[in-house]
């Protein structure tokens, strides 16, 4: 049986980058709700609902285990999915938050997200619940998205953005920072240099992928003997758009993206 992926758009190819390099073995099922993207700035309720519509989308293809690569949906609809939801289920925020609190040593962590990972104070709460007396600084960066789907990586402007986003964390010297959404991987190198070597980064989708193949191990879930089919992309919006962008976030050329209609 396969594992379902959902994000609210095309972000948590980062996680299935992650999870193809550690999990060579299992399908992976991928819903990019790119029709409704961005989740980042929506409330609560609404982001609820639609994680649960993007569960059951995943649901009729039978597979074993959730995955909620999208930082935004796992701040705001994890407990829910794993109220109502009959199979494991694994957001990108707890391993973030546990990879965090084993790196730091002055226990001054930063977050850096969308406005709504950051106004959950998920990271925070999982945090404390770990290491009660960690400062942990938060700091919404909503432009950040739109630069790296644009592909700007590097370069004046997104060097410009990120001083000023992570002015405050350096100020607080915060010395390891979580990259609490899924586009920011792709940002890592430019950070790194713009932050210097002593601050560590933590790549919540790569630590995700560490959880799932230790969850799937301890229940006795992993595939072993080869791929049994080609992992498979589905999106609320255009495939040939989500293909393009996609591509950059996977490092390689995106196949089998099919469109559905959520209506029907
Ligand atoms: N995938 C979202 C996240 O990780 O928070 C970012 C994209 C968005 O919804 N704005």
């Amino acid at each position: 049986r396969p594992i379902g992926v959902f994000d609210s758009g095309v972000g948590g190819l980062t996680v299935v980058k992650q999870l193809n390099k550690i999990l060579p073995d299992e399908q992976l099922i991928y819903f990019g709700d790119t029709a409704r993207i961005p989740y980042g700035t929506k409330s609560k309720r609404l982001i609820q609902q639609f994680a649960l519509e993007d569960a059951l989308f995943l649901l009729q293809f039978n597979i074993k285990f959730l995955v909620v690569a999208c930082n935004t949906a796992s701040s705001s609809a994890l407990e829910i999915l794993k109220e109502r939801l009959h199979i494991p289920v694994v957001g990108v925020v707890e391993p973030g938050a546990q990879a965090a609190v084993e790196r730091t040593r002055n226990k001054k962590i930063g977050v850096i997200g969308t406005s709504a990972t950051i106004g959950s104070s998920s990271y925070t709460k999982s945090i404390l619940k770990l290491m009660p007396d960690a400062q942990v600084l938060g700091r919404p960066c909503p432009l950040l998205v739109p630069l790296v789907e644009e592909g700007w990586l590097d370069g004046e402007v997104t060097r410009l953005t990120l001083k000023k986003y992570l002015a405050p964390l350096m100020e607080q010297k915060v010395d390891t920072i979580i990259l609490g959404c899924t586009h920011y991987p792709l940002l890592e190198p430019t950070i790194q240099d713009i932050l210097g070597p002593d601050v560590s980064l933590i790549d919540s989708g790569k630590e995700t992928a560490r959880v799932v193949k230790e969850t799937l191990m301890s229940l006795k879930l992993v595939n072993s003997g080869g791929k049994p089919g080609a992992d498979l992309y589905f999106v609320s919006d255009s495939a040939r758009q989500f293909a393009e962008v996609g591509s950059r976030f996977l490092g390689r050329p995106l196949e089998n993206v099919q469109r559905i209609d959520f209506d029907e």
